[in-house]
């Protein structure tokens, strides 16, 4: 079982908008499968700065022990919220209309010095590995959670061993 079974998130979900649901969704599913209480909601760093922070600077209070933050184009959310807890930070370029999301990597991924966002891939892959880099950093301390994740992995194996190239 993963860690917390309780309803309480420890996790938190946040992007700048609706329209990145669907790739961060791929994050709820995945903390969703190792069984990790977690909750997913809109904060937009720019349409709505008051609650991003208060959202930042009560994270740690509310039990929070990772946000995974998405946004797109100008990607401020992440580093803002970097900027106002200590709670990590993990950051998930969603691809964005005109630049495909490379806007969206470059504006999380280069930090200052001092204020760091652990950066995923863009887009889908991000988001899961997002949750994936989460689920690993609390197994530390959880070898049940521990367990499962290495059961993942092995499944993954599996199927990567058992591929088919179609026509070959
Ligand atoms: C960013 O602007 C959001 O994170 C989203 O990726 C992008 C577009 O937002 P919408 O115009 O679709 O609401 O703040």
């Amino acid at each position: 079982m993963g860690q917390n079974s309780s309803n309480k998130p420890i996790v938190g979900i946040v992007m700048g908008s609706n329209s990145d649901w669907d790739t961060m969704q791929h994050a709820a599913q995945m903390l969703k499968h190792f069984g990790i209480a977690h909750e997913a909601k809109v904060l937009s760093a720019h349409r709505m700065p008051d609650d991003m922070f208060q959202y930042a600077e009560l994270a740690s209070a509310n039990g929070l022990k990772a946000i995974i933050a998405g946004a797109g184009g100008a990607a401020h959310l992440p580093g803002m919220l970097a900027s106002k807890t200590i709670v990590p930070i993990y950051g998930v370029p969603v691809a964005s209309k005109y630049l495909r999301g490379e806007d969206s990597l470059y504006s999380i991924v280069q930090m200052p010095k001092g204020i760091p966002v652990a950066t995923f891939a863009i887009g889908e892959a991000g988001a899961a590995n997002a949750a994936l880099h989460v689920v690993a950093n609390l197994a530390v301390n959880n070898p049940a959670l521990a367990k499962l994740l290495a059961d993942f992995r092995d499944k993954q194996t599996d199927a990567a061993r058992n591929m088919n190239l179609p026509g070959y």
